[in-house]
């Protein structure tokens, strides 16, 4: 079975449990807490230099890091990555985009806002930075979400997913979404759909045959 390396706060690890979840497929997930180094140890770096999550460990042992390219290899063959040429271009530029300018501001808002205890003091001087960076990608969102129900076509793609996980907690990152009633109205859209999971769902081995186990989010 394949193995997801994933840590439960983690957005980007959360983005491939999503897909997992809404694709019903059985892995074993390995919960990896960064704040106790877990994702330094030797092992860990064995299996990704980088040392970040989430990692995918497939079947045959070769492993795919980076969260979207995680995505598009599970989503390949579905219609989570759309099989049109220009489509599938369109859902690749949106996860550009949500690596290059939006999780590096509201991501980053978020860890050290929220989990790192005096993050506010020791990043002083980039909130004015994560604030413009990350209200800049909520605006181009919200020019998108005005017209269209999902990023590409009229359902969800990977593209979705991957911008859902940061921005439904980007209120932990001290961004007030008060002001774009379309990323609103989209997040509650992509909650609604069947098989959603929530960010704190836990599960050990996950088994879509069965209930999945409910938790608590790591911290
Ligand atoms: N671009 C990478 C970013 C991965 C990333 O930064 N993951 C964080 C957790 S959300 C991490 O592992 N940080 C630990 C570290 O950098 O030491 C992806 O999308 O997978």
């Amino acid at each position: 079975m394949q193995t997801l390396y994933s840590m439960q706060s983690s957005g980007n690890s959360y983005k491939v449990r999503m897909l997992l979840a809404r694709l019903r497929q059985n892995y074993h997930l390995v919960e990896i807490d960064r704040f106790k180094g877990e994702n330094r140890t030797p092992e860990y770096l064995a299996k990704n230099p980088e040392g970040r999550l989430p990692i995918l460990e497939l079947d045959d042992g070769r492993i795919l890091a980076e969260s979207n390219a995680i995505l598009v290899y599970i989503a390949d063959g579905t219609h989570w990555l759309p099989a049109g040429r220009f489509e599938s271009a369109e859902t690749l530029r949106w996860m550009f985009f949500e690596q290059h300018s939006h999780e590096p501001a509201i991501a980053e808002a978020r860890f050290w806002l929220r989990f790192v205890r005096g993050g506010r003091e020791l990043r002083t001087h980039e909130i004015d930075q994560w604030m413009e960076r990350g209200y800049a990608a909520l605006a181009l969102m919200e020019q998108h979400l005005s017209k269209h129900d999902y990023f590409v076509g009229d359902r969800e793609t990977v593209a979705d997913l991957a911008l859902y996980a940061h921005t439904h907690v980007a209120h932990e990152g001290e961004f007030d979404l008060g002001a774009f009633p379309s990323i609103g109205r989209w997040l509650a859209r992509i909650a609604g759909n069947p098989g959603h999971i929530s960010i704190d769902e836990a599960h050990s081995s996950v088994s879509f045959g069965l209930s999945p186990a409910r938790g608590n989010a790591a911290i």
